[in-house]
């Protein structure tokens, strides 16, 4: 378009040149541009988040989280500012994890105990915890549709698991996450995750309360689980105890509980039980609120509690840590090629892991 000597309606006497109008070609097609990807695109400053999240505001919550789930390096300032502001304002909830076999009703579990706990009148978020789901997305968004109830309450927040596939980062992720929902006044948190190798050891260590959920099947109930998983938990549910299933049901709470007087406990002065539960059917949610409430008053009076937590976040820096090293060195020039190599011929056993760790240190 053609703009010279376009003058504006209105100009000075024996104005010049630089009183002319600067028009812009209009763009003839409108039906293709997306006012959506300005909005999502618009960066909210932190002091809004931070306020933001501190009065409840669930969208501002999950945009905070969307920031510290980033990879991008642009977003980790930003989300770490975030937390640091909010940190003080967390702490004040009762973390609850649960773990246990795919399908035993985790996710159920937590959308009928969610749902009767804001009765009660607590306010609930939901993190999931799935190493795998980078692969498999469909757990994640079965579980939304799961918890549809629950997800639906003004009182709940459900955020399923970071897609990417690192444990070490979705554990951090996870953590922060926490802090942010607790600044928001959620002050019960239920983290689900599946129970495959490393998820439950990393639970179990930012969580208050951990429960192992099972279902009764044929025969010895002890074969399924595993010594070392059992002793990391608080609470056994055995779901699913309805119907034809509550004779088994109750007797494999009966041979658990046995079983748990030779296992080591997961917390000191607490012995860990086993009870059964119906999650859908809403039955036996009393007596998982009545343990842990006989937990929290345990270990809150023998300083167990606080002991965990401090310890938990010694953990958390520490994990930050090898995290935050790893990273520097993996965008080395050279390194992560290395470090794949070294990797490789340590498992092979033809090299020792000190003499890779020397080698990898002459890069640096
Ligand atoms: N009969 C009965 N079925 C249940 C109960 N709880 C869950 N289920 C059913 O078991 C199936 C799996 O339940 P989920 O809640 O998705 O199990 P989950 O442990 O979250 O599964 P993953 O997230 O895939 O590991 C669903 O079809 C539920 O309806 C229960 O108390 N009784
Ligand atoms: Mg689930």
């Amino acid at each position: 378009m053609n703009t010279k000597d376009r003058k504006p309606e209105w100009v000075p006497q024996d104005a010049g040149k630089e009183f002319t109008t600067n028009v812009m070609p209009g763009q003839a097609d409108v039906s293709n541009i997306s006012t959506r990807k300005v909005a999502a695109m618009r960066s909210i400053d932190t002091d809004t988040i931070v306020k933001g999240v501190l009065s409840g505001n669930r969208t501002i919550l999950a945009k905070a989280i969307t920031l510290i789930e980033s990879n991008s390096l642009r977003h980790f300032d930003q989300a770490q500012a975030i937390v640091n502001e909010l940190l003080p304002y967390s702490g004040n909830s009762l973390r609850i994890g649960i773990t246990g076999t795919p399908g035993a009703g985790k996710s159920t579990f937590i959308e009928s105990f969610g749902l009767w706990l804001i009765e009660l009148g607590h306010k609930v978020a939901v993190l999931a915890i799935d190493p795998s789901s980078s692969i498999s997305k469909g757990s994640v968004l079965g579980d939304k549709t799961r918890m549809e109830k629950l997800s639906r309450a003004d009182e709940s927040f459900i955020r399923p698991s970071p897609s990417s596939g690192v444990l070490g980062g979705v554990a951090r992720k996870t953590r922060e996450t926490i802090i942010l929902c607790e600044a928001a006044g959620y002050d019960i948190i239920l983290i689900e995750t599946v129970g495959v190798g490393q998820s439950e050891i990393t639970v179990r260590s930012m969580v208050d309360f951990f429960c192992l959920m099972q279902i009764s099947g044929a025969g010895d109930e002890l074969q399924g689980i595993k010594k070392g998983i059992m002793e990391l938990a608080d609470l056994l549910l055995i779901n699913k105890a309805d119907g034809d299933n509550i004779t088994r049901a109750n007797i494999a709470a009966q041979e658990l509980n046995n079983a748990l007087h030779y296992l080591q406990a997961a917390t000191a002065g607490w012995q860990t039980k086993a009870i059964t539960c119906s999650a859908l059917h809403h039955i036996g949610l009393q007596q998982v609120w009545d343990s842990i409430n006989e937990f929290m008053t345990i270990v809150k009076t023998s300083g167990t509690f606080e002991q965990r937590r401090n310890q938990q976040t010694v953990e958390w820096f520490e994990a930050l840590l090898t995290e935050a090293v790893m990273r520097r060195y993996h965008d080395k020039k050279d390194f992560a090629q290395k470090y794949h190599a070294l990797k490789d011929l340590v498992a092979k056993v033809q090299i020792s892991p000190s003499s890779a760790v020397h080698e990898l240190l002459g890069l640096m």
